[in-house]
């Protein structure tokens, strides 16, 4: 018996990498550091099926094709839907400073849904090379007290890059963002190999790479591992009531206990602390914009 995390799961199987390889007498099939497992009945009885990123016990079943059997699932931290992953310790949300230039709506978005599933954030902008510094000035601004760790990198110089891989180091990290940003550069500068395809080559080959489509954990560090997804242009609001909403923009964790009214949404209500500090300037009007919106479309879904 050993332990270990399950790092892709692909066409009924587990690939699995142990947290210690000396304890297994074989090693895997094909040079590659996993071990090809399925998982036994007793997960479908208790209607639990393993995730990416959960964590295991395996047992090496006894024919010689050095495959093997997950018997266990260890607890789980956490998991996420999209992408369907267990055990993750933050987000890592990649936007270009330009080119594409990042949508604050959709921005917003992922740093509202990674705030609901209680995932830390880095938020990094790409394509530093092409930006002036006022424009990433004017983004530092605009994000620095929304509760999340604001990093600059280029994939075309490797600035920043050293940096990025310290902030990942010992973690699982999750990586989202809009299509074009360099999600799948970023990802490869980490790993130091051409793991993922990127944009410029993917109409190009298609064969032989893998794409961004299905999930695996890949491993950059020994235990850092980095998930690539694919891009998504729209994003939908998390399953919230709309008054909910406040307490995940953390601009307003400073004021909010100072409004008239303990219900308060800061949105029409007189003698309200945090559209006062809105006024004087203290947090992003960009962010503001985004609450009130994301606060009607809340309310509209209810109707229905
Ligand atoms: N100028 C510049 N281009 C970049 C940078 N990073 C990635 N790109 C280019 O942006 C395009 C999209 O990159 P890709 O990694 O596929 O983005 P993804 O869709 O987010 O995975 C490709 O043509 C990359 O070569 C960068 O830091 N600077
Ligand atoms: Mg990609
Ligand atoms: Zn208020």
């Amino acid at each position: 018996m050993a332990r270990g995390r399950i790092l892709k799961s692909l066409a009924g199987f587990y690939y699995v990498i142990p947290d210690n390889d000396e304890v297994l007498p074989v090693a895997p099939l094909s040079g590659g550091a996993t071990y090809q497992c399925r998982a036994r009945g007793v997960f479908r009885k208790n209607g639990m099926k393993p995730l990416v990123g959960d964590r295991v016990e395996f047992e090496l079943t006894e024919t010689e094709d050095v495959e093997g059997n997950v018997t266990a699932l260890l607890p789980r931290k956490n998991s996420l839907v999209r992408p369907s992953v267990a055990n993750v310790d933050q987000a890592l949300v990649i936007f270009a400073v330009k080119n594409p230039d990042p949508i604050p709506d959709l921005l917003d978005r992922f740093l509202l849904l990674m705030k609901v599933s209680s995932l830390p954030v880095i938020l990094n902008f790409n394509k530093e090379d092409l930006a002036y510094d006022e424009e990433m000035e004017r983004l530092k601004e605009n994000y620095r007290d929304a509760g999340v760790t604001i990093h600059f990198t280029s994939c075309s110089d490797g600035s920043g890059i050293d940096e990025l891989k310290k902030m990942l180091e010992g973690k699982t990290t999750t990586v989202a963002g809009p299509s074009g940003v360099g999600k799948s550069s970023i990802v490869n500068e980490l790993s130091g190999k051409q793991a993922m395809e990127t944009g410029e080559i993917s109409h190009k080959i298609r064969r032989g790479k893998q794409t961004t489509r299905h999930v695996e954990l890949l491993r950059i560090a020994p235990d850092s591992y980095i998930i690539d997804t694919p891009g998504f242009s729209s994003l939908m609001l998390p399953d919230l009531e709309a008054e909910e909403l406040e307490k995940y923009f953390p601009e307003f964790d400073e004021y909010r206990g100072n409004c008239y009214f303990n219900s308060c949404v800061h949105v029409h209500e007189p003698n309200c602390a945090v559209r006062e500090a809105l006024e004087n300037g203290k947090f992003s009007e960009e962010r503001y914009k985004s609450y009130v919106s994301f606060f009607e479309e809340l309310k509209q879904r209810k109707k229905y």
